[in-house]
């Protein structure tokens, strides 16, 4: 007799459901949010390597560098500006002054091929 109040109550349901999975689980994913003007240098570690050979960046941008490790425990510090990052202290904000080619190496002893772990920053 009251079939259609069933049928009422499911189509409700299911709106509600596409509406939590169209307005609240995509809230996940969102990057985090910038300042003005900053952007977002990512460099990944894996075993004896950087996830890319070349870092190319702006000059007088300011980045927020973030690092992390995929495989392995390392760092990346690039000495001559002073950076030093690893999973204690994955984040560091920096304007890359002046143009030119800065060699990133691995800060921790994480083994054998730790000795060639580099990569290049290329600021232009
Ligand atoms: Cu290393």
């Amino acid at each position: 007799m009251y079939k259609w109040i069933m049928s009422a109550i499911v189509t409700v349901a299911c709106a509600f459901g596409v509406y939590l999975l169209a307005s609240g689980l995509p809230e996940k994913p969102h990057e985090e949010v910038l300042p003005e003007g900053q952007e977002l240098l990512k460099i990944t570690a894996s075993n004896f390597e950087f996830d890319q050979k070349e870092y190319h960046v702006k000059a007088g941008t300011k980045y927020r560098i973030k690092f992390s490790n995929s495989l392995g425990k390392h760092g990346a510090a690039i000495k001559d500006l002073g950076i030093d990052l690893n999973e204690n202290n994955p984040t560091q904000e920096v304007t890359f002054d002046k143009p030119g080619t800065y060699e990133l190496h691995c800060s921790i002893m994480c083994g054998q091929g730790h000795a060639g772990m580099k990569a290049t920053i290329i600021v232009s």
